[in-house]
């Protein structure tokens, strides 16, 4: 395998995933700096961002008599409600600050009101393209390997839709944190390795 044909796919290392944070995850900014360390080995690194515009309808908020963590039916299916997080412009949509940003593509999602997007490829209809398989697929770009936050949400959503779309993909678990609500951390294993990911 040539360098020029891989990729690093850092998922949403930003600060309201990091503890602190509107939505942490426990120990996110412990991978910030072995995911640092790694970037050059890759020939191209990409960065995405939950990107969500105030009253995202994933946000609780935004559903009357609705907490963080119940789930609602959305017209795309079931759909987790979060406490209001990554608002476009907050300091908590911003990356880490420790993290490298010298990658050559940060890709957002989340953007749209009416749907969650927890994959860095599809929306969360599973149909709309964010667009990053044009751009790796344009750039010959076939092996990825992803790190980041969260493993059973963002990072398993990528991961599972790469390999479904034909990449070859590495989980690095141990530059990975989850949430790990209601099983979700042993399900997203589980699937990864179901979809044909090579979870580390
Ligand atoms: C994420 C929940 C909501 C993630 C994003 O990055 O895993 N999880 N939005
Ligand atoms: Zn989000």
């Amino acid at each position: 395998m040539t360098k020029s044909t891989t990729a690093l796919i850092v998922i949403d290392v930003q600060n309201d995933f990091c503890p602190g944070g509107a939505l942490a995850v426990a120990g996110g900014d412990e991978i910030v700096a072995g995911i640092n360390e790694i970037m050059d080995d890759f020939g191209a690194v990409i960065l995405t961002q939950d990107w969500h515009p105030a009253g995202h309808s994933s946000f609780a908020s935004s559903h009357a008599g609705k907490s963080p963590m119940e789930l609602i039916e959305m017209p795309y299916g079931p759909q987790v409600l979060w406490p209001d997080h990554c608002v476009q412009g907050t300091k908590g949509a911003e990356f880490h600050p420790d993290l490298r940003i010298d990658g050559d593509l940060i890709i957002r999602k989340g953007f749209n009101p009416a749907i969650d997007s927890y994959s860095a490829f599809f929306e969360n209809d599973h149909t709309t393209p964010t667009g990053l398989d044009g751009y790796l697929r344009t750039r010959g770009i076939t092996d990825l390997t992803l790190v980041g936050l969260a493993t059973d949400f963002c990072v398993n959503y990528s991961a599972v839709d790469a390999a479904k779309l034909g990449y070859t993909v590495t989980v690095r678990t141990d530059l990975c944190r989850g949430i790990d609500f209601d099983g979700s951390m042993v399900a997203a294993i589980d699937g990864m390795r179901a979809a044909g990911v090579d979870v580390q």
